[in-house]
């Protein structure tokens, strides 16, 4: 993969509007020459110098901090230039024209960071997280998001590659001397516990990255049920704010209201529904198609009824097969009963009045349960869909060696699995990626990063 070469990007590092202070970060061959004509000289390298940014004619810009970080000591590994002035609008834009004037180009999303990771300095696993990290909804998130830019990730994956070359070359070393009847038996098992061994890691990371990516993008969690149950009643006490209106007139929700809270770190996106139920009414009956839409596409769905009044009056539609579900009896201080958990099987209903709040400290932690969050989910690192793929076709090539090996299948066959296993996870670190997939990272950035 060659780095273009040869350009100088900039960019307004800070957020945009104003600030006490405003950042010009440039990066590239241009930079000792932009240096020199907007302060008068290059700076001592890593040294805050303060200096004046000048315009063409001479005249001040601006008064700030320079910062030089010459090649390769630096974020993207390039000769980087970072303008520390004062963080107005005009000021920020005059400066960042300056640059553009000694040859330097408007930065990409996510461009400095690509560079970076271009030039080793960084892998596709922390460039990720350095977006994560940026915009991480919770405290929980941001933490992970650290682990994953120091590394943690990476060197889970980087021992599960380290097992595999050993495995292969073990392999390898089998494939060379095919006569050898006895010792095939014996090396055949061999390589099987080894499978095992990194089949068994594997499934642990997976449960990590799984937990890491809930936190990062967190859940959507559907309240549905019959009409006049407490289903936007829940949805304000979950909140902490009289979100969505409360009337005791059947019918009152029409549109998906949805709200962000979090639950201990978790980043929950909940999804208030109208009452399901067979209706004439055009704007309601959207209204049910829209809230059993929603209730197919969560993550986990409360199914709210009315104590007083039963399960069967709210009749549960069909859901997906694998949409976990938490049955919520509602308005127990109707009846004078105390809220509880009950377990039957797979099905948990937890027993609460919203009214009187009782219960919904156990509503809250059945959640979190049932979405599989370890009660300390602090060690993880933080994780995206994308690891999550190629963890899982990683796994399904281990498990098709072992299926091969078992079989009695020629030891090419298993080496073949083994290295599709170690390119899904290079794919993961960046060792092996497309352009295509780069570009996509990259783009979700912001300006400047
Ligand atoms: N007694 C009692 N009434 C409740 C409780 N939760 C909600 N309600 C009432 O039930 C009615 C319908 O509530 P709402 O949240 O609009 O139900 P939705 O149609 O399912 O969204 C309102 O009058 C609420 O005040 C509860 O726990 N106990
Ligand atoms: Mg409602």
């Amino acid at each position: 993969m060659g780095l273009r070469a040869g350009d100088t990007i900039a960019a307004i590092a800070t957020p945009s509007g104003v600030g006490g202070v405003g950042i010009i970060r440039v990066s590239g061959p241009a930079v000792r020459q932009i240096a020199e004509a907007l302060i008068g000289r290059l700076p001592r390298p890593r040294y805050a110098t303060l200096s004046t940014f000048s315009a063409a004619d001479g005249s001040p810009i601006d008064q700030g901090l320079a910062l030089y970080f010459p090649a390769p000591h630096s974020y993207t590994g390039e000769d980087v230039l970072e303008l520390h002035g004062h963080g107005g609008p005009v000021v920020m834009d005059l400066l960042l024209h300056r640059c553009l004037e000694f040859g330097a180009r408007l930065a990409r999303p996510g461009e400095f960071t690509e560079r970076a990771f271009l030039n080793g300095k960084l892998d596709l696993t922390q460039a990720e997280a350095v977006a994560d990290l940026i915009e991480s909804s919770t405290a929980l998130a941001a933490r992970l998001a650290a682990r994953s830019l120091q590394g943690v990730f990476s060197q889970h994956i980087q021992a599960l590659v380290e097992g595999l070359i050993e495995l292969r070359v073990h392999l390898e070393a089998t494939l060379d001397f095919p006569d050898e009847e006895l010792d095939l038996a014996d090396e055949r098992a061999q390589v099987a516990d080894g499978l095992s061994a990194l089949i068994a890691q594997l499934d642990r990371l997976l449960a990590e990255a799984y937990e890491g990516q809930r936190i990062r993008e967190g859940l959507n969690v559907a309240i549905a049920g019959a009409p006049n149950v407490g289903k936007s009643s829940l949805l304000n006490a979950l909140c902490g704010s009289e979100a969505a209106i409360v009337t005791d007139i059947p019918g009152t929700t029409r549109d998906l209201l949805r709200f962000d809270i979090q639950i201990e770190g978790l980043p929950i996106h909940i999804i208030d529904t109208a009452g399901l139920r067979h209706t004439q009414d055009p704007v309601e009956r959207e209204g049910v198609r829209r809230a059993q839409e929603a209730v197919q596409q969560a993550d986990l769905v409360l199914w709210v009824y009315d104590a007083a009044r039963g399960l069967d009056e709210g009749v549960c539609p069909s859901l997906a097969p694998r949409v976990p579900l938490i049955r919520v009896r509602n308005k127990i201080d109707l009846l004078g009963e105390s809220p509880g958990i009950k377990a039957e099987g797979e099905e948990v209903e937890v027993a609460l009045s919203v009214k009187t709040g009782g219960g919904l400290e156990l509503l809250k932690a059945q959640i979190k349960h049932q979405v599989g969050l370890s009660p300390h989910p602090e060690g993880a690192f933080s994780a995206r869909r994308r690891h999550l793929d190629a963890l899982r076709r990683a796994k399904g090539s281990l498990l098709a060696a072992s299926e091969h090996l078992a079989a009695g299948q020629s030891p090419e066959l298993v080496a073949e699995e083994l290295r599709a296993a170690q390119q899904s996870l290079g794919e993961i670190t960046g060792k092996f990626s497309s352009e295509d997939l780069l570009d996509r990272i990259f783009a979700s950035f912001c300006i400047g990063k």
